[in-house]
């Protein structure tokens, strides 16, 4: 049976690579990600590529090789970067993560309310790549979806 990658997905410095680190045990800090990055079992990607609609065809088709979408929002930003109903356009599993819930600009309530924009349905979890809140619940139902 092949493993399915997940791919994850989420604005410019909403620290995507952080919690990626976090769900490998990586203690290393993230640095901007420059390009499409293959880790073990998880897909990269830059924030560059949800911001702007020029790159969606390149994140269609680099979700073909996945099983799950992880959509990011971050909790201290008042904005959504993908557009309203982004989650249906992918023929995948969309799975919500609020990242940096320990900052204390984070405002969980409103980061939830900005990503159902774009994810109305489906489960969302609460992370912190600090404080590793939230990471061992995550990668456990990541691994339930492979
Ligand atoms: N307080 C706090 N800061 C975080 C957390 N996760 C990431 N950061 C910080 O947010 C910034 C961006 O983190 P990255 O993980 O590089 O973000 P990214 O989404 O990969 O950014 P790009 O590669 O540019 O798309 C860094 O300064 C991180 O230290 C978190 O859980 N809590
Ligand atoms: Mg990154």
């Amino acid at each position: 049976m092949t493993m399915r990658k997940v791919m994850i997905i989420g604005a410019i410095e909403a620290g995507k690579s952080s919690l990626v680190r976090a769900l490998c045990q990586d203690d290393q800090p993230a640095r901007k990600t420059q390009t499409l990055e293959y880790h073990d079992w998880i897909i990269d990607t830059p924030g560059e590529y949800s911001e702007n609609p020029m790159y969606y065809r390149s994140l269609m088709a680099t979700a073909l090789e996945a099983g799950t979408l992880i959509m990011v929002q971050d909790a201290t930003r008042d904005r959504n970067y993908f557009p309203p109903g982004f989650a249906h356009g992918f023929p995948i599993t969309p799975i919500g993560v609020i990242t940096k819930i320990d900052h204390p600009a984070a405002n969980v309530e409103k980061a939830v309310s900005l990503l159902r924009e774009s994810l109305p349905e489906g489960e969302i979890f609460l992370t912190s790549s600090v404080s590793k809140y939230g990471i061992e619940e995550l990668r456990a139902r990541l691994m339930q979806g492979r």
